[in-house]
C-alpha cells in the first residue's frame, strides 16, 4: 500500500474476548509493554483493526483518537518514525469511533480513505441484513439455519444416504420441519480430492429434489455450473451457492442476476483436487476478507442484488486458519453482506477432539453457537435440530 492509501479494505473489525486477547493484539502490532498496560485498561470487545500506516498517519490516527476518547495503539517506533510502517488498534464506543472516522475523513496521508473506512465499518456494527428468500424478507438475527442435503455418492458425511430420489425429497422436509429455513442441495460433493461431476450427472442428481420440493419452501442449490443453476431456477429455486465464486462459471452469476437469487460466494484456495496441500497465508483473515470483497463487488456488477459472503471453511485451510476465520466473522460482516459460516462435520472438528465425522456433532454445534455470537447470518448444517435448539437455547439465556 502507498502513502497515499486509497484502499479502505486496510481497516477491518476486530473482535476481542478478552483484555488478555486485547493485550496480545496490541503485541503483535508492537506497542511498547508500557502502552499496552496502559491501554489495555480501555478493552473493549470490538476494536477497529488498521493495516500499514505511514508512521506520519500512525500519529494522527493516535492524537485524533485521544481527542476522540477513544484510543488507538500503534507501534511504539512509530512516534519517533524508526518504524517504516505501523498497524493501529482502535479501542472505543461506537460513538467515539464514529468519530474518529469523521475526523479523519479529508485528511492528509491516505487518511481520508481509512476514515471513510472507520465510518463504514462502525456503522455496519449496529446493522442487522435482511435477505428475501422466495419474496419473504427475513431478518438474519437470529442466524437462519440452512439444512444440508447431498445428493452424492461421495460426500465427506451423507455420501450415499440420500442417492435414491424419494429419499432425498422426504429428507428435505424433513430437515424443513426441524426448522432450517432454506436447504441446500448439493450433486457435486467438493471434499478434499473429489472428482469433478459432469452437468449432466448433476443435473439427473440435484433435479428430482428441486422439483419436488421447490415450490413448498426455500431451495438452495450447491452448485459451481450456470447450467444447473439455471436449470434449478427455472423449476424455482430460491438460492445458489457457489464454492467457487463464479470463477468456474462465471455466468452462475447472470442467473442470479436473472431470477433475482440470493448468491453466496465462497472463498477457495486452489481447487477440491489440490486445496489442502498445506495451504499458506500471511493474513488468513485479510486476504480471505480482500477475496470476498472483491468476488461480491463482481457479482454486484453483474446486476446481483443479494450477495452473501463465505470464508469457506476447509476449503485449502489448516486448523489454524479455520478457527481465525470463525473467529473473526466481524471483519467479514463488516463488509456489509450477510456472512455464511460452513463448518458442520468438518474435519478441524477432529483436529480438535480427535471426533470421527459421524461424532461431530458436539462440536458442530459448539462452532454454531460461536459463529452466531460472532455475527454469523446462515449456518450451513447437517443437524438441523440440534443446531436449532441450540440458538434458541442461547439466544433465550445469553443473547444471540
Ligand atoms: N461446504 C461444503 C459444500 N458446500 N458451501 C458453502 N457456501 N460453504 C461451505 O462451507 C460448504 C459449501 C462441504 O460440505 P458438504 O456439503 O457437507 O460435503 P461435500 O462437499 O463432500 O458434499
Amino acid at each position: 500500500m502507498t502513502d497515499d492509501n486509497d484502499d479502505p479494505l486496510s481497516v477491518r473489525s476486530v473482535h476481542l474476548d478478552s483484555p488478555p486477547a486485547a493485550r496480545e493484539l496490541m503485541a503483535a502490532v508492537g506497542v511498547a509493554p508500557r502502552g499496552v498496560q496502559i491501554m489495555a485498561a480501555k478493552f473493549t470487545s470490538r476494536a477497529v483493526y488498521v493495516k500499514d500506516l505511514h508512521p506520519a498517519a500512525a500519529n494522527i490516527v493516535k492524537q485524533v483518537a485521544l481527542s476522540s476518547g477513544a484510543e488507538a495503539a500503534v507501534h511504539r517506533d512509530a512516534v519517533t518514525c524508526r518504524a517504516a510502517r505501523s498497524d493501529a488498534v482502535l479501542f472505543g464506543t461506537a460513538k467515539q469511533l464514529a468519530a474518529v472516522g469523521q475526523k479523519l475523513t479529508g485528511q492528509d496521508f491516505g487518511l481520508d480513505a481509512v476514515g471513510r473506512a472507520i465510518s463504514r465499518v462502525v456503522a455496519s456494527w449496529d446493522a442487522v441484513p435482511e435477505l428475501t428468500l422466495k419474496g419473504e424478507c427475513r431478518r438474519l438475527e437470529p442466524p437462519l439455519v440452512m439444512g444440508i442435503l447431498n445428493v452424492t455418492p461421495d460426500s465427506f458425511s451423507d455420501g450415499g444416504e440420500f442417492a435414491d430420489p424419494a429419499a432425498a425429497v422426504a429428507r428435505a422436509r424433513q430437515l424443513f420441519a426441524e426448522g432450517a429455513a432454506v436447504v441446500d442441495v448439493g450433486g457435486e460433493s467438493t471434499r478434499p480430492g473429489a472428482a469433478y461431476v459432469s452437468e449432466k450427472e448433476e443435473l439427473r442428481r440435484v433435479m428430482p429434489v428441486v422439483e419436488a420440493v421447490a415450490g413448498e419452501a426455500p431451495v438452495s442449490v450447491d452448485t459451481r455450473k450456470a447450467g444447473v443453476a439455471r436449470r434449478a431456477a427455472e423449476a424455482g429455486a430460491a438460492m445458489i451457492n457457489d464454492v467457487s465464486a463464479g470463477r468456474d462459471e462465471p455466468a452462475t452469476a447472470e442467473v442470479c442476476a436473472e431470477f433475482d437469487l440470493p448468491y453466496v460466494v465462497m472463498h477457495m484456495r486452489g481447487t477440491p483436487g489440490d486445496m489442502q496441500s498445506d495451504p499458506r497465508y500471511d493474513d488468513v483473515v485479510g486476504e480471505v476478507r480482500d477475496f470476498l470483497a472483491a468476488r461480491a463487488g463482481w457479482a454486484k456488477a453483474r446486476g446481483v442484488r443479494q450477495v452473501i459472503v463465505d470464508p469457506g471453511i476447509g476449503f485449502g485451510k489448516n486448523l489454524e486458519h479455520n478457527l481465525a476465520l470463525i473467529n473473526n466473522i466481524p471483519a467479514l460482516a463488516d463488509l456489509g453482506y450477510p456472512v455464511m459460516i460452513g463448518h458442520s462435520r468438518k474435519s478441524f472438528i477432529e483436529k480438535l477432539t480427535g471426533a470421527e465425522v459421524d461424532g461431530r456433532l458436539g462440536g458442530s454445534v459448539a462452532a454454531a453457537l460461536v459463529a452466531a455470537r460472532r455475527g454469523a447470518h446462515l449456518l450451513r448444517v447437517h443437524d438441523v435440530a440440534a443446531t436449532a435448539q441450540a440458538l434458541a437455547v442461547a439466544a433465550a439465556a445469553g443473547g444471540r
